[in-house]
């Protein structure tokens, strides 16, 4: 069934889409149209997207990750999957939209509403199998559809993935450092060990590079690009200067630059450090080693009691990495929050003098409410909670049963995704000056994070905080492309509805987005 009769077809494409006629405002959000032009041409394929949005509907002009439905008229399901290919550069494995006919849209004009799809609506595609795992279940390209638990059937293969990551992050070259990273998530949810290149079969974000990878470690039992890249003194250094708390990329790169390749070469320079990278440097052998649980668990009594003096209601969360079922860290966060709003105001700064004055603190920055400077930390994870970042000073004696910690090369749990650890387990001394350092002491210097929420934005600062940066990224992502949402650390807001959606609990935040909802130890993405 046809709406309009097939018009003589225009060589340029019409410039009527978004720009001019009434566009009515979007019902159906969740919905997203892209009409495809081939057989229909281009006046009918405007006259179509005009009729649809009048209607509520939201027509996307270009293909893109928020189109769920893909129209078209005369064309096969083989001939539509290789013209977006061609059109969008998205390869079919990654392809979430379904491919249906024109009567779909028809239909669902008539009805105003779109319909459900039934068999009869879907295009065909011969190589249907080839967009499903292996296990014959869609994977979804968005970290935040997938379950990933710390038990990594793959670590072969996402350490080499970590470390081709890490160099892009050094090379500040974000699209390979996302690459390697989404094709290392991908793996780590894989429900089964990969054995042979087919195993990879249908599996999306997996670029030529990654695969390559993958393939060398499934024939030659290593990788040398990535053999060759932890000898490389760049990324050796970079990685190293990294590591210290406050040197982002860009300074260490400098530093490199100058003709600096060690912490003692550094320490005895005449290079200016900000307060942050000094303490960084002084504490450095502490802050390398990771956290254990059990010191974390101990922190969260010592936080919690300095909190208590002064506000005796407020609730303190672990959050972060051990909120996910890490049994190590390379820091320990923390929300604070209270029912009673507002009078959690200025706690941070009550809470860290007091510990200060106790002599709890090595280091302390505190940031109010509405600052939105936060470094080393990436834009789209910036929020304005009040907080601190802090160095504490951990007894030894208080960790009843301290277990003792171990190099991160020989655990098999999640310790290796710890950041700024890594270097452990390159270079093989480092660890045991860092032990005969810390064996000297009573004390441990530990990273810790303190975050002070507004009790209404708790369940978007739980979620925000608890990770992985993956999951958390995807969440977002899939919010925007998807949804057509704007998810942060404090709200979601609905832009066809133009409203804010509160939540009380992380399960109603992952039912606004529509999303199944994911438990903390499944985000280890
Ligand atoms: P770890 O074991 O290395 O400590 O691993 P982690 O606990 O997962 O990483 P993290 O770096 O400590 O960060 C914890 C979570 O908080 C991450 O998911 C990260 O995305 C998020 N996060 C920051 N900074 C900020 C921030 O300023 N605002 C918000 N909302 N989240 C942040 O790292
Ligand atoms: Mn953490």
């Amino acid at each position: 069934m046809a709406l309009v009769p097939q018009k003589k077809r225009r060589k340029d494409p019409v410039p009527c889409l978004d720009g001019g006629g009434p566009v009515g405002v979007v019902k159906f959000s969740e919905v997203g149209i892209f009409l495809v032009e081939r057989r229909m041409g281009s006046s009918r394929r405007c006259f179509l997207t005009e009729l649809a949005r009048k209607k509520g509907f939201r027509v996307e002009e270009q293909m893109s990750e928020s189109v769920t439905h893909v129209v078209s008229e005369n064309n096969t399901g083989d001939e539509v999957l290789e013209l977006l290919e061609k059109q969008s550069g998205i390869c079919r494995a990654e392809f979430r939209a379904a491919l249906v006919d024109i009567t779909w849209f028809t239909e669902s004009m008539g009805a105003g509403k779109p319909l459900e799809m039934e068999h009869r609506h879907r295009l065909q595609v011969k190589r249907a199998a080839d967009a499903a795992g292996t296990f014959g279940v869609p994977i979804s390209p968005y970290a935040c559809q997938r379950r990933t638990t710390l038990h990594n059937r793959n670590r072969l293969f996402t350490d080499a993935l970590k470390i081709l990551a890490e160099n892009a992050e050094l090379c500040e070259n974000e699209g390979r450092y996302l690459a390697f990273t989404r094709a290392s998530s991908i793996l780590k949810s894989l429900p089964y060990n990969v054995a042979k290149m087919d195993d990879l079969k249908g599996i999306p974000s997996l670029g030529d590079h990654s695969r390559k990878v993958i393939k060398e470690i499934l024939e030659e039992g290593i990788c040398s690009e990535v053999q060759n890249l932890i000898q490389n003194e760049r990324y050796q250094t970079l990685k190293q200067f990294t590591s210290i708390f406050g040197v982002g990329v860009k300074t260490a790169d400098k530093w490199f630059r100058e003709g600096l390749r060690t912490l003692d070469e550094l320490r005895a320079s005449k290079i200016k450090l900000t307060k942050e990278q000094k303490a960084g440097l002084l504490y450095y052998e502490d802050l390398i080693v990771p956290v254990t649980k059990a010191e974390a668990d101990l922190i969260r009594q010592i936080v919690e009691r300095a909190v208590h003096r002064f506000l005796p209601a407020a609730v303190i969360t672990l959050t972060g990495g051990f909120r996910r079922g890490k049994d190590y860290g390379h820091d320990v966060d923390f929300l604070i929050t209270l029912r009673e709003e507002g009078k959690e105001e200025g706690i941070i700064y009550q809470v860290i003098s007091w510990m200060a004055a106790q002599g709890m603190i090595l280091y302390d920055d505190i940031l109010d409410s509405s600052c939105h400077k936060l470094k080393n930390k990436e834009p789209e994870i910036f929020d304005h909670f009040a907080k601190c970042f802090s160095i504490f000073k951990l007894q030894k004696k208080m960790v009843n049963n301290l277990e003792p910690s171990r190099p991160c090369n020989h655990d098999s749990s999640a310790v290796n995704e710890t950041r700024g650890i890594g270097l452990a387990s390159h270079a093989g001394t480092t660890w045991h000056v860092t032990a005969a350092a810390a064996k000297d002491k009573d004390w441990k210097a530990v990273r810790v994070d303190l975050v002070v929420v507004p009790f209404g934005q708790y369940a978007y600062a739980l979620l925000g905080w608890t990770g992985s940066q993956l999951f958390e990224r995807d969440l977002r992502r899939y919010a925007k492309h998807c949804k057509h949402m704007s998810l942060t650390s404090h709200s979601l807001f609905d832009n066809a509805q133009n409203k804010f959606l509160p939540a009380a609990t992380e399960e109603e935040i992952f039912a606004h987005l529509g999303l199944d909802y994911i438990p903390p130890h499944e985000r280890n993405a």
